[in-house]
């Protein structure tokens, strides 16, 4: 009886223990892999951080989409653990990004990820649905004339009411959306599975330099706004492969970074974009990361220092300034920004995609590449 009672015991710890212990994504309909995803970064959060890159896949800064090519296996042989791909101008039906990517490409390149275990992120700089309908006004000069009617076009307070339900652009960003979700609905393994990924649209709220920014439309409104978008993708749409992170720009304090949190039923992950713009970011990177990681534990969610790049000039700044503040926060990953395609500049040393110093950070044992995560593989937890 004794042995029967113990041999229950262990059985009940082990089934309670492992998977079901573990938080969730906010979509109770996440598919398996997609739940299977969340308990993969949040276990990953707690050991180590990931390393991201942007349009890694897709470009580098002298070649154009080559077979299997990624700057970050050309200098280090390992992908990045985390892949991340632009979606700007997709809403406008183009068949390439603003960035000039190739939309198809961009599917076989997520599905390339996939297979191999990788992580996907995804961000969208959509136009501004207001202005981009607008003529460029009259006085509009330099840089703002430039901007005109794209994500960075901040001329006007109305965007996001316009685009909301009752306002006047509604229908057509319904259409915006729609061609979200069938982008999305195409993102399949061989079998037919929907892969899971992470999706960032509306970032860096807590900046004023997007049509979605602090100064540019009410904290309210930015909520709404993604509580539209996640409804219509995920109820609307039916899509249960997305994990929702929520994001800023450099914040000073926890009020200032949850000012239009859209709420825990809708967002998965808590991520921060910071750069390093010289010798106080690495302190303003370490008290952001502290209260955006403990908050995030607090409501059960993933975190990641989404956007960041090192400061113009020094070697050594990925082991001596991003790798020490990283490693004392359970942070999921940290991403590269894109190395811009510039086949014809010369300026600076461009032949070497990375500065040798991103090898001590390679070699860390606390930073995870694609081969650190591949076994167990992330969305089958086997
Ligand atoms: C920005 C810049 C832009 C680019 C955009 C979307 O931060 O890199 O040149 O168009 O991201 O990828």
């Amino acid at each position: 009886m004794k042995t029967l009672k113990s041999i229950a015991l262990i059985l009940l710890i082990a089934l309670t223990g492992c998977n079901q212990k573990l938080p969730a994504p906010a979509d109770k309909k996440a598919t398996k892999e997609t739940v299977n995803l969340f308990k993969s970064l949040w276990e990953l959060q707690q050991k180590g951080v990931m390393y991201g890159h942007q349009d890694d896949l897709m470009y580098g800064y002298k070649w154009w989409y080559e077979n299997d090519r990624s700057d970050t296996k050309d200098f280090t042989g390992d992908y990045p653990a985390v892949a991340g791909f632009e979606l700007g101008h997709l809403e406008l039906g183009n068949e390439r990004s603003l960035d000039s990517v190739s939309f198809v490409q961009i599917a076989e390149q997520v599905k390339a990820h996939y297979k191999r275990g990788g992580v996907i992120t995804i961000s969208w700089h959509a136009d501004n649905p207001l202005t981009m309908q607008e003529p460029v006004p009259e006085e509009t000069e330099g840089r703002a004339r430039f901007q005109h009617g794209t994500a960075w076009d901040v001329s006007s307070k109305e965007v996001v009411a316009s685009i909301l339900p009752e306002g006047k652009n509604h229908e057509m960003f319904n259409n915006w959306l729609d061609r979200l979700a069938t982008f999305f609905a195409g993102l399949k393994d061989n079998d037919g599975t929907p892969i899971p990924f992470i999706f960032r649209p509306y970032h860096e709220h807590s900046g004023s330099f997007f049509w979605w920014g602090t100064n540019i439309c009410a904290d309210e409104e930015y909520a709404a706004l993604w509580k539209y978008t996640v409804e219509f993708l995920r109820d609307k749409k039916d899509l249960h492969n997305i994990l929702y992170a929520y994001n800023t720009d450099r914040v000073t304090s926890l009020e200032q970074y949850m000012k239009g949190y859209p709420g825990d039923d809708i967002i998965d992950m808590l991520s921060l974009d910071m750069y390093d713009r010289g010798e106080q970011f690495g302190g303003e990177l370490d008290t952001a990361l502290n209260f955006v990681t403990t908050e995030a534990l607090k409501r059960n969610k993933l975190t990641a220092l989404s956007e960041t790049g090192g400061r113009w000039g020094m070697d050594d700044w990925w082991s001596t300034v991003l790798l020490p503040v990283v490693s004392k926060y359970p942070v999921g990953y940290v991403l590269n920004w894109r190395h811009t395609y510039m086949p014809r500049f010369r300026m600076f040393n461009i032949d070497q995609p990375f500065p040798d110093d991103f090898l001590n950070f390679y070699n860390s044992p606390r930073t995870f590449f694609l081969k650190e995560i591949q076994e167990p593989n992330v969305y089958t937890r086997k």
